[in-house]
C-alpha cells in the first residue's frame, strides 16, 4: 500500500505549484534551461529544498492558524526566528518524509506597526471572524488546495496597498497575495558539478537573464558557512484593486540553496553525503535579506 501522508502532501504541493508557475515565469525559464544544459533530464529531478508562506499575525490568522494545515499532515515545528526590524516572526517545519520540502512560515507582527497601518490591516482582517483553518476538512485535499488561493478578506484599495507599502513592504505583499506560494527553492548541491556550487549556479541564472536579489550581496551565507542562499527578484503580476484599477505589484520569486556537509562529514566524497549529513534549518541573517526579494528596491532595479 502507498503511504497516505505521501499522497496527501504531494497533492497539496501540486495545488500550490500550478498557480505559482503561472505567476512566476522564471520557473519555466530556469527549468527548461536546466534541461537544455543537461543539468537535469526533467523537472521532477529538481529537489525542492523548502517552500515559504507569509501570514498576518492577528487573531484567527497568522502562523497559529496557517501551520495547522501542515501539522495535520505530519510536518514538525522546528526553530523560531525573529526579525525585529522587519517586524516579523517565523518558524520552520520539518517534513514527515525526506523527499518533501521543508516549510518556512513567517508572520507580520501587526501590533508593532503604526496605528495607521494597523487600522488598514484590521479593515481587512476584521472580516475574518473565526479561524478559517478550523473550518476546513484538512483531509479533503481539494478543499485544502483551494484554500490557499481563496480570498479571506475583500480586495484591498490601491490607496491602502500603497500606504502599507511605505511602512512595510511585507504587509503590502501579504494583504494582496495572501497564502499564494511565496517561493520554492532549488536545491543546488544536488546538481552536477560545477553547478552544485551556488556561485556557479548564479552565473548560469544570470546568463539566462534571471535577475538576482542583491540585498546583502547575491549570496547570503550562514555564520557557520554551511548554508548559502540566493534568490530571484519577485516577478511583477497585474493586480486588480477594489476601485477597478489594475497595477503591477510584486508577486512571488524563486530561491536557490546550497547546503554543505556538516564538519564530521566534510572529508567524504560530496556525492556520498546524504541529506541528514548536511546543514539543516535556516539562518535568520540570510532570511532577513531574502525577504527583500519582493521589495520595491529589488523589483524596480534594472
Ligand atoms: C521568506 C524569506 C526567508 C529563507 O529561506 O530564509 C526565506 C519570505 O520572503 O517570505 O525564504
Ligand atoms: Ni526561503
Amino acid at each position: 500500500m502507498v503511504s497516505t501522508i505521501d499522497n496527501a502532501l504531494d497533492i497539496i504541493m501540486e495545488s500550490l505549484f500550478n498557480p505559482y508557475k503561472e505567476r512566476v515565469a522564471d520557473v519555466d525559464k530556469i527549468v527548461s534551461s536546466m534541461i537544455s544544459k543537461g543539468l537535469i533530464a526533467d523537472e521532477n529531478e529538481i529537489v525542492n529544498d523548502h517552500i515559504a508562506f507569509r501570514t498576518i499575525g492577528v487573531r484567527h490568522l497568522g502562523i497559529a492558524s496557517f501551520e495547522k494545515i501542515f501539522l495535520h499532515h505530519g510536518y514538525k515545528k522546528m526553530a523560531y526566528y525573529q526579525f525585529p526590524e522587519k517586524k516579523l516572526n517565523a518558524y520552520w517545519y520539518a517534513p514527515p518524509i525526506d523527499r518533501l520540502p521543508r516549510i518556512f512560515i513567517s508572520e507580520l507582527r501587526v501590533q508593532d506597526l503604526s496605528e495607521k497601518a494597523q487600522g488598514i490591516i484590521q479593515k481587512y482582517t476584521d472580516q475574518v471572524t473565526a479561524d478559517p483553518v478550523d473550518h476546513l476538512d484538512l483531509d479533503n485535499l481539494e478543499v485544502v488546495g483551494e484554500f490557499f488561493h481563496k480570498p479571506l478578506w475583500s480586495l484591498p484599495t490601491l490607496q491602502d496597498y500603497q500606504t502599507l507599502l511605505e511602512e512595510s513592504e511585507y504587509a503590502a505583499w501579504v494583504i494582496y497575495n495572501r497564502y499564494y506560494l511565496n517561493h520554492y527553492t532549488i536545491s543546488v548541491h544536488e546538481l552536477p558539478q560545477p553547478y552544485s556550487e551556488l556561485k556557479n549556479f548564479n552565473g548560469f541564472l544570470e546568463s539566462i537573464g534571471v535577475l538576482l536579489n542583491t540585498a546583502g550581496g547575491k549570496i547570503k551565507t550562514s555564520k557557520d558557512g554551511l548554508l548559502k542562499q540566493s534568490s530571484s527578484v519577485a516577478q511583477m503580476v497585474p493586480a486588480e484593486f477594489a476601485g477597478g484599477e489594475t497595477v503591477e505589484i510584486a508577486g512571488s520569486y524563486v530561491e536557490f540553496a546550497e547546503r554543505l556537509p556538516l564538519p564530521e562529514y566534510q572529508n567524504r566524497p560530496l556525492e556520498k553525503v546524504s541529506r541528514e549529513q548536511r546543514r539543516d534549518g535556516f539562518e535568520a541573517a540570510n532570511a532577513d535579506k531574502i525577504f527583500e526579494s519582493t521589495y520595491t528596491e529589488q523589483t524596480q532595479k534594472n
